[in-house]
């Protein structure tokens, strides 16, 4: 089941609420199964000043609460969920609904950023920028109070693909215990060595993972449609190798997220494509499940 989440409350620039609209269109040229898509209201006059330490968090957290509950109620008839972003901020909600069904939940990030901050640390206000340490109890009480269940270990909890932390960011991870494989790692060791380890200490003791997948994790040379980019990031091809290490560990994954994507930003539609490629694959083997609906694909 797809859930497109048009937000971009959780970042100071426009455009990641275009994303899901646009990708779901495309899509829907092979995809005929159920989707829901959640749009900000278009009325919202978005904070946009840089003092603000809590951008739109009443908005946010209004937003997130309605996508939060349709999601636990999906999975718990049994639909597999892929959401559609959005800023990061969406994830909060995905990731807290597996967590709220599936109990023992862990989390792989593939992201440029670790996510890491609390209004306490926050250098932006940005509210894209706290959404890993919402879902992992780090603080961030206000961005998770419609969630009653248990919250995702940080000891569970990998991010993969990061090369922009902020100082009091990496004090936040290091105290928390979360683990970080950086750009340069993917470089080193490799792809499938990084995803094994990934999902080794993610998947630990667990019903499974939650995906999040921030399409700012490729080099914004390749893909340059996305709200923050960061240089020196994955090429395409690592990104597809991911991909495919992502498929074929498919029964391990609980639910998935592909955030970020920012239509405004994007030239010649590149990250779309690059998007829409690694969407295609997710959903034809998230088909393949046994949990996924059965009666919709051709
Ligand atoms: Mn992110």
């Amino acid at each position: 089941m797809i859930f497109g989440a048009g937000s971009d409350l959780g970042v100071h620039i426009d455009g990641a609420s275009l994303g899901p609209k646009q990708l779901m269109n495309d899509i829907s040229t092979f995809y005929k199964g159920e989707s829901m898509l959640f749009q900000q209201d278009a009325n919202i006059i978005k904070s946009r000043n840089f003092g603000d330490r809590r951008k739109n968090e009443y908005e946010v957290e209004k937003f997130n609460t309605e996508l939060y509950k349709n999601i636990v109620s999906k999975i718990k008839e049994e639909y597999f969920p892929i959401l559609i972003g959005g800023d990061h901020s969406v994830a909060i909600a995905s990731a807290l609904a597996s967590c709220k069904v599936n109990i023992d939940v862990g989390i792989i990030w593939i992201d440029a950023h670790t996510d890491y901050n609390t209004f306490e640390t926050t250098i932006t206000g940005n509210i894209h920028g706290l959404p890993l340490a919402a879902i992992t109890g780090y603080k961030c009480n206000e961005l998770r109070y419609y969630h009653d269940g248990k919250v995702i270990q940080p000891s569970r909890t990998v991010i993969v693909g990061a090369r922009s932390i902020d100082d009091a960011e990496k004090d936040n991870l290091r105290y928390a215990g979360v683990t970080v494989f950086s750009t340069q790692d993917i470089k080193e060791k490799g792809i499938d060595a990084v995803m094994d380890e990934a999902f080794k200490i993610a998947g630990y003791k667990t019903k499974g993972v939650h995906v999040s997948y921030d399409i700012d994790v490729i080099d914004p040379y390749t893909a340059p449609g996305v709200s923050i980019p960061e240089y020196d990031g994955i090429s395409e091809e690592e990104a597809m190798k991911i991909n495919e290490y992502l498929v074929k560990h498919i029964n391990e994954i609980l639910s998935f997220d592909l955030v970020e994507f920012n239509p405004l930003r994007d030239q010649d539609r590149r990250t779309e494509q690059i998007a829409l490629n690694i969407l295609t694959q997710i959903i034809n083997a998230a088909e393949k499940k046994k949990k996924w609906e059965q009666k919709t694909y051709y």
